[in-house]
């Protein structure tokens, strides 16, 4: 028998944690995954799902042959097919479609984060549709808002080194829940709270993250900018704030503190709901604090205002200086610090100009003449890294796109999703056990390098040469759609980036990760240096100007506020928050069994609002608004606010009793910035289901 042998890799899904695995392989069989102990983030623990990666892999209904439809749509009936049928039939539907009066236009790929690898999710793919000349797909579904809110204050997704957090004396979890979603971070949490720090959960929902710390807020939904300003409010008014800082390295100190002014804690405790003693309390805790960690993640920005909310929160380090010490400063995100070679990883320069579709509008794209942005009809589909049916908002409208008899759907899965059963064609795709990739964090400073463990599962491919193989059937013959996926991995490291000096192909091949190049901790702004047009933390923005919006922060209230929409929220009450379930990675994982563990979907309803409506515990509600609606089994408890229901998501539909998530309520509104999704910007009713 060979000696198990112990291959490096990284964890692919869409978290901030990006941990380094080792997977003990033995007999070309993976037969244990584990979080690399040396590894300053990942610390030798992998998180519950991430324990199950070999469950998934070798789960018995993984995809392993190409599969073509021979039952009616939707109809999930499917047959096994050779490569090259698949191949042959795919490459010729997808130049007929190209070629024909509406153009490669009417083709449109849809893709999100399955996997973080930039080969398997941003490569070869990107390649292949640039030089078909597809529309492009204009990736918002998740960060956006917050992206761009970070991009007016600070400049970019530059944020606080959580290895700095241990330093930090008040630790703010803003719209996070920290451990399901970031995991990795608790451990510098907890050091921080050893050391004297007191930390603060401000969430809608009392989460488990809540539950372990210090104190939980219980603040209305898509308020959080209201509470910023009012919190800049008493740091003003009491002297609290860095007047050097400020003179140095921000821009409208005279604005905002104008802007605060308005946000007495009176009116922001109407705002938030939160009692306006507790206001000023929280604003003296933070404005003497000498290094204050907000983290806020992307629960807080999936309202209308979110852009405007993650703006807002940004400027407190620069009104306090806490920006000058490790330990300061906000989180919402690390990515910006990586800066592999994207250019010559997707080739944006091969596209000709192509219109846009904003893929959290994927229902109005598939179903309106112009694809809702003018131009022809969406007439194939290639779905790939993704799960719309499931994730997308306003699901019925997705739904009855997919089921359009004249448009033709290819999707690259490990499963048979709900989106997969939609599909005309279903290719089979490795996972991060069978392939090559290289990954970035948005909640860490190191690049990990993927190396694969095992063969491919059965006739499995991975992304990078199903379009590979996709382009040769084309008669593609340009040379970048032949790389090999090392090639790939070495382009996008082939940069003079200042923090990707000595992040080499050698070293990850050698070492497996390997941090930035910056210090530890990395303390950004320090010395001010922000990255936007002005060099300093702007208060006041003349892009927002630009683009029409307010130059300074603001509270911009959700598009469904009850007290804005008085009719509306006379029928449906009550707001919807549908984050992530513990086990679930959004969709990813519900059809693992030991995490889904015979579990229906539930709505968690404070004990007030239960009682109005006549509903127990354990009873089955339907939850609807004019949008839609779907069954869940009703929990009662007090860890949520009155008026805010929950449902732990991402559900896929046929793992439920009537085939519906909590998209079937959400909508296809943007936020005010980034052209983002309201996920939680959603009124809606409950009732008892019999
Ligand atoms: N286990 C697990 N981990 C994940 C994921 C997963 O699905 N499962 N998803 C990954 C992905 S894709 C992402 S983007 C990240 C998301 O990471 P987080 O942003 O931490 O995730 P969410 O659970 O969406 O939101 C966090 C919290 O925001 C709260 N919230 C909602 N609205 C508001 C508001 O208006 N104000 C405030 N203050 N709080 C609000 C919610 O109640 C929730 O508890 O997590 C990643 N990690
Ligand atoms: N109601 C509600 N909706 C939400 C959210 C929410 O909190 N509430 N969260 C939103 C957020 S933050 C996000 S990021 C999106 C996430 O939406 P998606 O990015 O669509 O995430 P998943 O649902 O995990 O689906 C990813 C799919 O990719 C597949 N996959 C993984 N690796 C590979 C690979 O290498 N190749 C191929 N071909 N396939 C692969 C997986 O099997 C899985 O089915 O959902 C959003 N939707
Ligand atoms: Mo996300």
């Amino acid at each position: 028998m060979a000696a198990p042998t112990v291959v490096r890799g990284a964890c692919p899904h869409d978290c901030p944690d990006a941990c380094a695995t080792l997977v003990t392989v033995e007999e070309g069989r993976a037969t244990r995954i584990q979080g690399d102990p040396d590894h300053p983030f990942t610390a030798g623990f992998l998180c519950a799902k991430v324990n199950r990666y070999l469950e998934r892999t070798y789960h018995r209904d993984r995809l392993t042959t190409p599969l073509k439809r021979v039952g009616p749509k939707g109809s999930g009936q499917f047959e096994p097919a050779t490569w090259d049928e698949a191949l042959d039939v795919i490459a010729a539907k997808l130049a007929s479609i190209a070629q024909s009066a509406d153009g490669p236009q009417s083709i449109l790929p849809y893709s999100y984060a399955g996997t973080m690898g930039l080969v398997q999710g941003s490569s070869m793919d990107r390649r292949f549709f640039h030089l078909l000349g597809a529309s492009q797909l204009d990736r918002t579904i998740c960060s956006m808002a917050g992206t761009v809110g970070m991009r007016m204050t600070v400049g970019a997704s530059v944020g606080a080194d959580g290895q700095g957090l241990p330093q930090s004396d008040l630790v703010l979890l803003w719209g996070t829940n920290t451990l399901t979603a970031n995991p990795h971070l608790w451990p510098f949490v907890l050091q921080a709270k050893a050391n004297g720090a007191k930390v603060i959960a401000i969430d809608p929902i009392r989460t488990r993250t809540a539950d372990q710390c210090d104190e939980w807020i219980g603040i209305r939904p898509g308020t959080d900018a209201a509470l910023a300003l009012g919190m800049m409010h008493v740091i003003f008014a009491e002297g609290l704030q860095d007047d050097d800082y400020l003179a140095r390295h921000t821009l409208g100190e005279a604005e905002l503190r104008a802007r605060a002014l308005e946000y007495p804690p009176k009116r922001v405790a109407s705002i938030t709901g939160i009692p306006a003693q507790r206001i000023v309390e929280l604003a003296r805790q933070y404005g003497k604090a000498k290094a204050a960690f907000v983290r806020i993640n992307y629960g807080l920005q999936r309202h209308g205002g979110g852009g405007m909310a993650v703006r807002t929160i940004a400027c407190l380090p620069a009104v306090t200086g806490h920006w000058r010490r490790a330990g300061g400063g906000v989180q919402l995100s690390t990515s910006a610090n990586f800066q592999f070679n994207k250019k010559a990883l997707e080739r944006p320069d091969l596209s000709p100009p192509v219109r846009l579709i904003n893929m959290i509008r994927l229902g109005e794209a598939l179903t309106s003449n112009d694809a809702g942005v003018g131009g022809p009809p969406v007439k194939a589909l290639v779905v790939y890294n993704s799960n719309p049916a499931a994730v997308a908002p306003d699901s019925n409208a997705v739904l009855r796109g997919l089921a359009r008899e004249d448009l033709f759907t290819v999707v690259l899965e490990h499963f048979q999703t709900d989106t997969a059963d939609w599909a005309d064609w279903v290719l089979p795709a490795t996972t991060q056990l069978e392939h090559w990739d290289v990954h970035f964090s948005y909640g860490h400073l190191y690049v990990t390098l993927n190396k694969p463990a095992i063969a491919p599962m059965g006739e499995a491919k991975p992304n990078s040469e199903i379009f590979r193989l996709l382009a040769a059937r084309m008669g593609m013959t340009h040379p970048s759609l032949q790389d090999d996926d090392v090639t790939l991995i070495r382009q996008s490291l082939d940069t003079t980036s200042d923090t990707m000096k000595g992040v080499t192909f050698d070293t990850l091949m050698a070492n497996g990760w390997t941090r930035l190049n910056l210090p530890v901790p990395h303390v950004p702004f320090a010395e001010g240096g922000f990255p936007t047009p002005s060099g300093k933390c702007e208060f006041v923005s003349e892009r927002m100007r630009d683009m029409g919006l307010d130059a300074v922060p603001a509270f911009t209230a959700p598009y469904e506020f009850p007290e804005n929409v008085p009719e509306l929220a006379a029928r449906f009450p009550l707001t919807l928050i549908s984050s992530p379930r513990h086990q679930f990675l959004n969709s990813t994982f519900v059809n693992v069994e030991s995490l889904r563990r015979n579990a229906e979907p539930e709505v968690l309803v404070h004990p007030h609002d239960a009682a109005r409506r006549g509903i127990g515990a354990g009873m089955r509600v339907i939850v609807e608004n004019d949008r839609g609606h779907f069954t869940a089994v009703a929990k009662i408890g007090d860890g949520v606010r009155e008026g805010v229901v929950w449902a732990p998501s991402v559900w896929w539909l046929k793992l439920t009793a009537d085939h519906a998530n909590a998209n079937a309520t959400t909508s296809q509104r943007e936020t005010d910035l980034g052209h983002g999704p309201v996920f939680y910007d959603n009124l809606v009713e409950i009732s008892p289901a019999d």
